[in-house]
């Protein structure tokens, strides 16, 4: 925390939002999230990557709070199947699944296939109001578990096996999995050049007038 710039996490996913700010908190800018602002209009995500998809959720909310954004967009790639999930992870299977019918909708979809390799994919976007974006993206190498195995994290965590470890995302403490993450070394590039984005943020915020005062009047 810090009476410096503020930077708003842009997400309404949970799990992804703990990860964030547990990666920032020990950085010297002043952490919101979307619970600390009213209702803000949805943001339409309807890019063909996560780079595109990131980029609108970051511009779209710095702009509609007038304050700098970090949005996260990330999926779980999986050649075999032609790269689905993809940039359609949260919605995979259709709108109303949960994210253990998600997982079991791809393990049946993987049954028979010997090649179960995957990768999380996830593109940082940080944009200020005025759309000016800074970018940073990072993956992780894995498998598509036989079954989901765990119970920390989110999403497709107990069915993404991570072999160095010989542990699925959801047997690893949050520490852990950010160590090696697509999210964890996403931010690991932009934990490295804090102090530049710290600046250039400064430098993209429109400084507000200085409003001279005369005898008690504003003008
Ligand atoms: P926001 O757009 O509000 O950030 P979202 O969940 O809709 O939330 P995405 O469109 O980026 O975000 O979709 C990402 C999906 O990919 C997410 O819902 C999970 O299903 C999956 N995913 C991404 N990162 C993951 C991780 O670290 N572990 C497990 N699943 C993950």
């Amino acid at each position: 925390m810090t009476d410096g710039i503020t930077l708003v996490v842009a997400t309404k996913n949970t799990g992804k939002l703990i990860e964030i700010e547990s990666l920032l908190k020990n950085y010297p800018v002043n952490l919101k999230n979307l619970s600390d602002f009213g209702p803000i209009p949805p943001v339409a995500e309807d890019g063909d990557t996560f780079d595109d998809n990131a980029y609108q959720k970051s511009a779209f909310t710095a702009r509609v709070l007038g304050l700098p954004a970090l949005a996260d967009d990330s999926g779980l790639v999986v050649p075999t199947l032609g790269g689905l999930p993809g940039v359609h992870s949260a919605r995979y299977g259709g709108d109303g699944l949960t994210d253990a019918q998600r997982c079991e909708l791809l393990l049946q979809n993987l049954k028979g296939k010997a090649d179960r390799r995957a990768y999380f994919s996830c593109v940082i976007s940080i944009a200020t109001p005025t759309g000016a974006a800074l970018t940073y993206e990072a993956r992780c190498e894995g498998l598509v578990a036989e079954a989901a195995v765990g119970t920390n994290g989110f999403g497709y965590d107990p069915i993404f096996y991570y072999p160095p470890l010989k542990k699925t995302f959801a047997e690893m403490t949050l520490q852990e999995k950010s160590r090696v993450s697509h999210r964890g070394n996403a931010m690991q590039e932009l934990q490295h050049e804090f102090a530049k984005v710290l600046l250039w943020l400064q430098q993209q915020m429109p400084v507000p007038e200085k409003l001279s005062c005369q005898g008690g009047v504003v003008c």
